[in-house]
């Protein structure tokens, strides 16, 4: 007792010093305390209502907790680590002769007027594009689907590796199939690997596990990236910027589509790429990009009433 008396006086008389002190231990203890409880000092709290209502959300559903511990951020068949990538150390001939001929460039000038008139339509004609997931059975014939395919094989492709691998399906068999393969996997992704905030993020599009387009459509596209090109002796040419490449000519392929007349539906069902790609008997370094059913909209398509952005927000100009 006397030694705290004693302590407490000689506080008093170096106030100066002792103030300052002690409050600024006091501020370290409760930025400590923030700091224990997660909520960095810099972070605005959410309002304690919120919270609430929050905690009481998840303990409601015990599928949310499930839902949770089960989240699949990526596709498990996208791993860029792969142990059947290609290595840098697997020294391989290039897939470009370094004596390839250069020849020249054909072009020809179109007159203002005309680009003008073209860029315009070619939007206008874009512009019109909606993802469609109510199909018509009308069939089409496979020469437009082939049309369309080798347009997305002209996209442009790191060291012209041309990573890309193409599968079109009519069958119905195989249709069945594929719907019965993604419907599966889809059901896992709804309830658990999506997560409450993706869930409530696409639920005003009025999507679900059930995909009857798959099996309505005419034609299913399905894309693979080759993560690596197998050479004949069984080496591994690396394919650079497969993941770019492929998806800039999923983006030509889109095109083609709507330039056809046609409609379609960009989707990446997550996870079943490897099921996909045993079911066509591709390879384990193709993995499955996107899936697209093609055809005709139903006399009754809906499509929901988006509006897209203004070119002032998506583009800036520097003149
Ligand atoms: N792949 C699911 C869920 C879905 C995800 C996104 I991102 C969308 O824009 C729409 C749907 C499905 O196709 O139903």
């Amino acid at each position: 007792m006397a030694l705290f008396a004693t302590l407490f006086m000689h506080l008093c008389d170096y106030w100066f010093v002792s103030v300052p002190l002690l409050t600024a231990l006091g501020v370290f203890a409760w930025f400590m305390n923030q700091e224990e409880q997660g909520t960095s000092s810099t972070e605005t709290a959410a309002p304690a209502d919120d919270i609430q209502s929050r905690i009481l959300d998840a303990k409601k559903s015990a599928s949310s907790i499930s839902r949770m511990k089960e989240t699949v951020v990526f596709d498990r068949d996208w791993d860029a680590n792969a142990e059947d990538n290609a290595h840098d150390e697997d020294i391989v001939p290039s897939g470009i002769p370094e004596d390839v001929q250069h020849i020249h460039f054909e072009h020809k000038r179109l007159t203002l007027e005309s680009m003008y008139t073209r860029s315009k339509e070619f939007y206008e004609l874009m512009n019109n594009r909606r993802s469609v997931r109510f199909f018509s059975k009308d069939p089409v014939p496979k020469e437009i689907i082939q049309n369309i395919v080798r347009t997305a094989g002209t996209a442009p492709s790191g060291a012209h590796t041309e990573p890309w691998r193409f599968i079109a399906v009519k069958d119905p068999e195989y249709k069945k199939r594929i719907r019965e393969l993604v419907e599966q996997e889809e059901e896992i992704n709804y309830t658990k690997r999506m997560g409450v905030q993706w869930t409530a993020d696409v639920k005003g599009i009025g999507t679900s596990y059930v995909k009857e387009y798959l099996t309505d459509a005419p034609w299913i596209l399905l894309v693979f990236k080759q993560v690596y090109t197998l050479l004949p002796d069984g080496q591994k040419r690396n394919n650079y910027y497969h993941e770019i490449s492929t998806a800039i000519s999923g983006g030509l392929l889109i095109a083609a589509i709507q330039t056809a007349g046609l409609v379609t539906l960009t989707s990446t069902p997550m996870n079943c790429g490897p099921a996909l790609r045993t079911m066509f008997q591709r390879p384990k370094h193709e993995k499955l990009m996107l899936l697209l059913p093609v055809g005709y909209p139903s006399h009754d398509c809906t499509v929901p009433d988006f509006k897209r952005k203004e070119l002032d927000e998506i583009l800036t100009m520097i003149q």
